[in-house]
């Protein structure tokens, strides 16, 4: 499924995936095997290969003709796209689309072929043994489409409130295979229409910019989450020949004091983490698992979800969208050490990944903040500088949402200056001793009174403990739900009822698997702190999170 609504009724689109396809494993025991594979997946869910770690050619073959674009919404974690045998293009990360687009095709049927590779070589510098895991596969959606010289690459939608009404700014990107002859764009969101005349459009990319003014339209919000559609059309000679369809949501978020805001209101955040994994799916969740997910977490009474850590698959927004789920979204690193930032492709690899987020995602509403680098050297001078940087990418893309990172550092965090929005992970009586409340209070005292934190809202993006479904003590000893549930409960009064603060996720919505690398201190090499186990069972944990969720 490549989205929850249709994104296109001019261009030609056919999902690719939602079939078998070929797996031919490249390394290890069985190299050159074939397996007939549903797709999207990851292969350590195929009977034998829980633990492959090397590169996986996907194959499928498809009818075609003229210039097709070819677009992997996700493979895990390197790809190497071929098309009769010829690489069309190669990508980085699981966690974000990319697309190829191959000029006059032959009429006839084609081949196309994905490697992924998930192996930890020096080149990657995001995708590391980890506390979760990184799968290998074609874990998102194949999509093919037949365009012509040129075509929509996005319409971004920036909605804001002046004066009593709504209003927007539009932002179209249009890409043209040469030097094309001149086309019109025309514009419609809302019962609204922007038309931009008749313009030449030179080969790459050609931005469209312009305003729009709304009457009577309802704001998005958790409570009312109303969705428009805004749909791009290119036309010549009065016949549209390229449309793009996306949807969008009136709503404003801003910063004032210690206060997020959502049209105007404070936002009192009642979140959880998310990985994105199963037992039975890996990292590939179709679209009955993500609802699912969803459900349980407004059965929570969980107000938003955090996407920890990296962008997620685009059909689970959707359903954040339609359902008034709020998202931290957040680029893809997980505690990377000064070390690890140094690798001579972090740099590049972390801000190709937040670009591709920020353009992929701008137009979710649900989304009310970017988060960057969880936990990584932001103690450090040159940890600042990276820091500093890819904060400054997203500025530069969208300065329509607050930024922050889950830091920590404690109070050796240099980079408080930078975001909009403090915020830190903190386990009192999981990881250390000290009881919840008095740690919060010393910590936010300390961004007060000694960092350029002061005075901005305040988040708490990380609470928990680890509890192994079905272990239960009487003592309520470590690992036992009994134990989880109550320090859940400590960690979640003392941070709801800390008014300066605004809100908390809890780590995490269930538990996850890990690299194989990471076992210590994790019991069956999983991540144990989830409210539900992997299969979704709820722990003791579960009505303790539900009932202090709804006190507040
Ligand atoms: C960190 C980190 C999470 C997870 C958690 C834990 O705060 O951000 O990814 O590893 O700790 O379980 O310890």
């Amino acid at each position: 499924m490549i989205r929850t609504f249709q994104t296109h009724k001019i261009r030609p689109q056919q999902e690719l995936t939602g079939k078998l396809w070929a797996f031919t494993p490249l390394q290890g025991e069985r190299a050159g095997e074939t397996l007939w594979v549903h797709t999207p997946s990851c292969w350590e869910n195929y009977p034998g290969f829980g633990l492959y770690r090397g590169q996986g050619r996907y194959q499928t073959q498809f009818e075609g003709a003229g210039n097709l674009r070819i677009e992997c919404k996700g493979v895990s974690h390197t790809a190497q796209v071929y098309l009769d045998g010829e690489e069309i293009a190669g990508h980085y990360n699981a966690y974000t689309a990319f697309s190829a687009v191959v000029k006059d095709v032959k009429a006839g049927t084609h081949t196309l072929a994905i490697v992924a590779d998930n192996r930890f070589t020096p080149e990657s510098a995001l995708h590391v043994p980890n506390d979760y895991m990184s799968y290998g596969g074609v874990s998102r959606p194949v999509v093919l489409e037949s365009v012509k010289d040129a075509f929509l690459e996005y319409v971004h939608v920036t909605p804001s409130y002046e004066k009593g009404g709504w209003r927007a700014h539009i932002r179209a990107c249009v890409i043209s295979l040469g030097a094309a002859p001149p086309a019109l764009l025309r514009v419609r969101a809302a019962g609204q229409e922007l038309l931009f005349g008749a313009r030449a459009l030179a080969e790459g990319e050609n931005i469209f910019e312009g305003d729009m003014a709304f009457e009577g339209v309802t704001a998005w919000s958790p409570q009312t989450p109303a969705l428009y559609t805004v749909t791009a059309t290119l036309e010549r000679a009065g016949e549209p020949f390229d449309d793009l369809i996306d949807r969008f949501g009136f709503r404003t978020v801003e910063t004032r004091g210690k206060d997020i805001l959502l049209n105007g209101a404070p936002l009192r955040i009642k979140g959880v983490c998310r990985h994105e994994d199963h037992p039975q799916y890996g990292c590939a969740l179709p679209f009955s698992a993500m609802a699912y997910d969803l459900m349980i977490l407004r059965d929570l009474g969980a107000n938003s979800v955090r996407t920890s850590h990296y962008p997620n698959d685009e059909c689970f927004l959707d359903l954040c969208d339609e359902t008034g789920v709020l998202v931290w979204e957040e680029n893809h690193a997980r505690g990377l050490s000064l070390e690890q930032m140094r690798n001579p492709f972090f740099e590049e690899q972390a801000e190709q990944v937040t670009r591709e987020m920020v353009l992929q995602h701008y137009n979710h509403p649900s989304i009310y903040i970017w988060g960057i680098l969880n936990e990584c050297a932001s103690d450090s001078a040159y940890g600042k500088e990276c820091y500093a940087k890819q904060f400054a990418c997203i500025a530069a893309l969208d300065r329509s949402r607050p930024r922050s990172f889950a830091s920590c550092k404690f109070k050796t965090d240099l980079c408080f200056g930078l975001p909009e929005v403090v915020s830190y992970n903190i386990y009192p009586k999981w990881y250390h001793d000290m009881p919840a409340g008095e740690y919060l209070a010393d910590l936010y005292d300390w961004v007060q009174t000694q960092t350029e934190g002061a005075g901005k809202p305040f988040l708490i993006t990380e609470i928990g403990a680890g509890g192994l479904y079905g272990y239960r003590s009487p003592y309520a000893t470590r690992w036992s739900e009994e134990y989880q549930a109550k320090v859940l409960r400590e960690q979640l009064e003392a941070v709801l009822s800390f008014s300066d603060c605004a809100g908390v996720y809890i780590w995490q919505f269930c538990d996850i698997r890990i690299s194989e690398e990471w076992w210590g201190g994790r019991p069956r090499t999983m991540n144990n702190k989830g409210i539900v186990d992997e299969y979704r069972r709820p722990k003791l944990c579960y009505d303790v999170v539900k009932e202090i969720f709804s006190k507040y």
